[in-house]
């Protein structure tokens, strides 16, 4: 049978522009990465053919004799990476890790404590809009009016109040490492579960360079296509006492079949990530955030947090020109071949679709063999876009000195032109 190849379907013909952008554009989106050429490999396998209900040597379908081995192997590798007994590498998402934990351990209507949206958290963590605000009760923390870092005194005053089932600790927007201590104690003296959300950081735990919060947490849930660089998709993690919960509640409870070419993906992307190359790349991604956060202050920028001890930065456009919303940048950065997202700053007056705020990250760019040389000029090219946004040629201008810069650093030289 004749497949379809470039030039027969416009699609094929979308990916290689897609393929193009990746390779001649900034990828400053925090939670975006650079998949290795494995990686995709697999993705793109014919694992994508294969329907696998149920979990390893527990199928509903014949034929998994290598699927099981492969989902066998991603689990085993991932218990090892991270020091944990149990683990679910079926999630298609995050949010459907987050999902199958609330639904293995609460019932409907039970409290829960997670950070606020507006705060640095997630949609998953109780955000009205979603089915976690809709189906439980959430209460919110956030962080200090004073030095925007987690206010651990107002989530203990909170949950001696509220008397949560459990507790959930991470976030999407936040700059600064979450110690998993603090929120243990709180957790015990409450009697609460604690959930640790470790999407945006869980590379950064991997390479050693944030606090694991296995042992700490009785459940940590991830992605791995953020820091972690793998495929796109999700992980539970727990102690063997909830192992068999959270398998039941992500298959049948939510999902149907696994995706394997995803699974067989996230098991070369643990490996990836349990090699000494892998605690260099994690350490680049704190250093380049360091020296972005400090480039970018330069230019009148304010930092919410004052810096960064992770892979992002969260920027208050206020200081820098008090007109200037995270709409427009993200729009003008776009146009100059900058890729990033506008973000609520706590507190924001403006709303979540305009924002005075920017979220930049240095995964990506760190995967690139980008160093602190090029995130002084990556602060310089956002600098320059946002001050002459109304003028065309600087947007160009800077569009060039963009190619440029990646030219020398393309993620897949293979692909694209
Ligand atoms: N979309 C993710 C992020 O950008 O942080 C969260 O789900």
């Amino acid at each position: 049978m004749p497949w379809p190849r470039v030039g027969d379907d416009p699609v094929l013909e979308m990916i290689v522009r897609e393929e193009i952008r990746q390779n001649s554009t900034l990828q400053l989106i925090a939670s975006e990465n650079f998949a290795s050429p494995a990686v995709m490999a697999a993705t793109g396998s014919v694992l994508t053919n294969k329907y696998s209900e149920g979990y390893p040597y527990k199928r509903y379908y014949g034929g998994n004799m290598v699927i099981d081995e492969i989902e066998d192997e991603a689990r085993q590798r991932v218990c090892a990476l991270f020091g944990a007994d149990h683990a679910n590498v079926q999630p298609h998402a995050g949010a459907i890790a987050n999902m199958a934990v609330y639904q293995a351990v609460l019932e409907p209507g039970d409290t829960v404590l997670g950070m606020s949206l507006d705060h640095g958290g997630h949609l998953t963590h109780g955000s009205p809009v979603n089915f976690s605000g809709r189906q439980y009760r959430f209460v919110s923390y956030g962080v200090t009016a004073s030095d925007e870092r987690i206010d651990f005194e107002d989530m203990a005053a909170k949950a001696h109040a509220e008397n949560p089932k459990l507790i959930v600790a991470g976030a999407t927007a936040y700059p600064r490492l979450i110690d998993p201590v603090p929120l243990r104690e709180i957790a015990d003296e409450v009697g609460a579960l604690l959930m640790f959300d470790a999407a945006h950081i869980a590379g950064l735990i991997a390479g050693g360079v944030h606090p694991n919060p296995v042992g700490f947490a009785d459940i940590v849930t991830f992605t791995t296509h953020k820091t972690l660089r793998g495929p796109r998709g999700g992980c539970v993690l727990s102690s063997e006492q909830y192992g068999a919960a959270i398998d039941k509640a992500m298959f049948p409870g939510i999902q149907g079949g696994p995706l394997e070419n995803a699974i067989g993906a996230k098991a070369i992307a643990f490996a990836e990530a349990s090699t000494p190359e892998f605690r260099d790349y994690a350490a680049s991604i704190i250093a380049n955030s360091a020296a972005l956060a400090k480039a970018l202050a330069g230019h009148g920028f304010r930092l919410v947090s004052g810096g960064t001890d992770n892979h992002l930065l969260l920027i208050d456009l206020r200081t820098f020109d008090p007109d200037l919303t995270g709409k427009e940048a993200q729009a003008v950065l776009d146009a100059a071949g900058i890729s990033l997202n506008k973000n609520t700053i706590p507190d924001d007056p403006r709303s979540p679709f305009v924002t005075s705020g920017i979220r930049v990250g240095t995964p990506a760019v760190s995967t690139q063999g980008m160093g602190p040389d090029e995130m002084t000029a990556i602060a310089e090219l956002i600098a320059r876009t946002l001050r002459g946004r109304d003028d065309a040629s600087v947007v160009n201008a800077v569009r060039a000195d963009v190619a440029e810069l990646c030219s020398r650093f393309r993620p897949y030289p293979d692909l694209g032109v």
